[in-house]
């Protein structure tokens, strides 16, 4: 049977592997379909051309095995099934062969299935090449996530293993393809987590990984009991331990992560030192005695003192009075009730918040290469997905914003980079419109225009700044944008479920309505000096070191927690277009985590969101293939007398050659400066078809020789 029969047999039952092959590629409902037919027989996997769509099956499918790996290790694109395998060998072998630097960006929104993604490239460079001499490097790098998302990931009410922080991450390659080294950067942890959950959610996994599993022995020491329901940071969320969360099981593999990165006894001793502290930290109270106020637990707090290494008067102090400076001398004031619970949330959530960053660098560290030869890199990004939640703050914001750009990055390299290169090639073509998300980017990051820019003006004015205030001011000044809601604005409808503290904003992947309370504290992101003080003189190490006392001298305002994470988003995305991308589009198949369940309408408000449809048109349109000169007559050549065995003139001429004895009708290819291209795919197929039959004509010729000779 040649390819295209057996595509065609096939078609009925499991659809079609590229989307590009659909006869009615417009239509919304075929193209859904198609995924869906797939989806029943388990082929989670379909292509948009080069874009892989991944759709979750929520259950373990047994299509990762060395024996996958190797079945997709150095194999042509389109001669294989859709597999993530294909598009990292892709990916791999371009840095090998082109030497060109790759980034693999994995997009959906949460419990999509990004992270498991990502994990399956790491697993495929990690066995891909088996050498010895790396094997270490390769550990460290598996571990390293491992131990990241024990630290930074934690259930929601949308994914049971949430990423509550961005993650990009590096894997080095020397000359020989070996990965030897890593790097990771990591983007606006959700430290709100540390302090409170919603209903239903949890706080980050590795509190409850040390409660359960620790000894009693080593939860002595630590002043910790197995109880959960005993700490006031653990109790808004879920209660009690979840069935399908092996937390005992996963502290012994974050003690072999530490152990394999080659955390010291000690620095692993402070990291759980520091957890147990921020505990029992949110079980202090204060009361007043005397008009003043005190912490009401003070052997609580002599305990936290000591695992957090300081002195306990000084803690005392920092915990309830607060020291201004102004330009002619220092004031010290008391705190009332409120502000001394404020200061307490925000030490814990800074001290895990500085607590991961250490981490990451020491990871960074642990991941460094031996020497500094030229070695070429690989990126995965795997951030957090769009979030809705009944309720949304300015963390959904942040992670929202973080999709928008990203969004915008896959509409610029995708869609218009496809349209320049027919102009760079010199081919003629159709535009196809989409829509652009940039205008929802520059409503948030405009300067001095943008929400951005507004939140941080009520940050930093003095005087009667609040979080009605800021959201006047939002209304105001963004009434006119088109997707700017405010209460004012909705509809009838819609001003029935909006509260007056809150807004809307029409993102690319859907309305979102947020609520404002928290706003201008959570960009502040204000420790006081007091505490920061106290931190740095501890004597456990880790602290000290991520409170620096050069901190103190600063007197520059910091920057707020938004202007950080969009400054730190926009070096990322610099970064991401320096490099080949690949793009893998995660899509949740339903609400519920039910195995092999596809929900038609969730999934088709992401095919429209993710603009699926468009980059299907933009494919079709234009050519679906296309093809360096040297490399398709390289692969090619054996089937026209005049390219074959060898052929000496210019590859753009024997391309020519070729595709006429091939019979190509002259609307199915164009020529450009450096590549052919192809409209359809069926043509490349029949011709990869010619060519596998000749290769088995040439093989079985050269058999007979052989055989007559011997
Ligand atoms: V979030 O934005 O970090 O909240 P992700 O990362 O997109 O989200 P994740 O990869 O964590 O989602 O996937 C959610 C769950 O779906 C996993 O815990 C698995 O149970 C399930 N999943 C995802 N992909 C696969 C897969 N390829 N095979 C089997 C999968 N199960
Ligand atoms: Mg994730």
């Amino acid at each position: 049977m040649t390819r295209m029969e057996r595509e065609l047999h096939h078609r009925d039952r499991v659809g079609v592997q590229d989307a590009v092959l659909l006869e009615n590629y417009t239509d919304e409902a075929e193209f859904i379909g198609n995924l869906k037919k797939r989806f029943k027989e388990d082929l989670i996997y379909t292509y948009i051309g080069q874009v892989l769509i991944s759709v979750n099956p929520y259950k373990e499918l047994n299509i990762y095995t060395a024996n996958d790996i190797k079945a997709y290790t150095r194999k042509h694109f389109f001669e294989v099934p859709p597999h993530i395998f294909a598009v990292t060998d892709t990916a791999y072998r371009s840095l090998k062969e082109e030497n060109l630097e790759q980034c693999i960006l994995i997009s959906g929104e949460s419990g999509a299935g990004k992270t498991e993604a990502s994990r399956k490239i790491l697993q495929y460079i990690a066995e891909v090449e088996q050498n010895g001499k790396v094997k270490t490097v390769k550990n460290k790098l598996m571990e390293s996530t491992f131990l990241l998302e024990a630290f930074g990931n934690a259930k929601t009410n949308r994914n049971d293993n949430s990423s509550r922080f961005g993650k990009y991450m590096d894997i080095m390659f020397n000359f020989e393809g070996d990965p030897v080294a890593g790097n990771v950067l990591s983007y606006l942890l959700e430290k709100s987590r540390v302090i409170r959950q919603a209903p239903g959610e949890r706080n980050f996994h590795i509190f409850y990984q040390l409660l359960s599993s620790g000894s009693n022995e080593t939860l002595e020491e630590l002043h910790l009991s197995h109880k959960l329901e005993g700490y006031y940071y653990l109790t808004d969320g879920e209660k009690g331990k979840l069935k399908y969360i092996d937390d005992h099981g996963d502290f012994k593999k974050v003690k072999t992560s530490l152990d394999t990165l080659e955390f010291p006894e000690d620095r692993q001793k402070e990291i759980f030192s520091i957890l147990a502290a921020i505990l029992n930290l949110g079980n202090i109270n204060f009361h007043t005695i005397n008009e003043k106020l005190k912490v009401r637990q003070l052997e609580l707090l002599e305990t936290v003192s000591q695992l957090f290494g300081c002195n306990p008067e000084s803690l005392h102090n920092a915990l309830t009075h607060r020291t201004v400076e102004t330009t002619r001398d220092t004031v010290k004031t008391p705190l009332d009730y409120d502000q001394a619970t404020y200061a307490r949330d925000a030490l814990a959530k800074a001290a895990y918040d500085r607590l991961f960053s250490w981490l990451v660098q020491f990871i960074n560290r642990a991941l460094s290469p031996n020497d500094y030869r030229k070695l070429l890199s690989m990126g995965i990004l795997d951030i957090y997905g769009f979030e809705i939640f009944d309720k949304n703050s300015f963390e959904q914001l942040c992670i929202n914003f973080c999709n928008e750009k990203l969004q915008q990055l896959f509409i610029e390299l995708t869609l218009k980079s496809e349209q320049q290169e027919y102009e760079n090639e010199g081919i003629v073509w159709h535009k196809v419109d989409y829509f652009d998300n940039k205008i929802i980017c520059d409503l948030i990051e405009e300067r001095h225009k943008g929400m951005i820019s507004l939140m941080d003006e009520e940050c930093l004015r003095p005087g009667d700044s609040s979080d009605l205030t800021l959201l006047a001011k939002l209304d105001k000044r963004l009434d006119s944008h088109s997707h700017y809601i405010s209460h004012k604005k909705a509809d009838s409808k819609m001003q029935k479920i909006m509260g007056r503290d809150e807004f809307c904003l029409i993102h690319y992947a859907g309305s979102v309505t947020y609520n404002i309370q928290g706003f201008l504290e959570k960009n502040q992101d204000l420790l006081y000096r007091d505490l920061r003080e106290v931190m740095s003189n501890s004597t456990n190490t880790i602290i000290s070191e991520i409170f620096p006392a050069a901190e103190l001298k600063s007197k520059k305002m910091p920057d707020t927690a938004i202007t950080k994470f969009r400054n730190s988003l926009n070096v990322l995305l610099t970064i991401l277009t320096e490099k080949q991308p690949s793009y893998i589009r995660c899509i949740k198949s339903n609400d519920n985590k039910a195995p092999g369940y596809f929900d038609d309408q969730l999934v088709q408000h992401q095919v429209q969101y993710l603009g699926l449809m468009e980059n299907l048109r933009v494919r079709r349109a234009g050519f679906a293939y296309r093809r360096i000169y040297e490399k398709f007559l390289n692969r090619y050549k054996s089937l026209c007398k005049n390219t074959w065995p060898n052929y000496r003139g210019d590859p753009k001429d024997g391309v020519h050659e070729l595709v006429k004895s091939l019979g190509y009708s002259s609307e199915e290819y164009g020529l450009g400066k450096t590549k052919i291209f192809i409209k359809h795919p069926q043509t490349l197929f029949k011709t990869e078809d010619a060519f596998q039959a000749k290769k088995h004509e040439i093989a079985a010729i050269i058999q007979s020789k052989w055989k007559a000779i011997l």
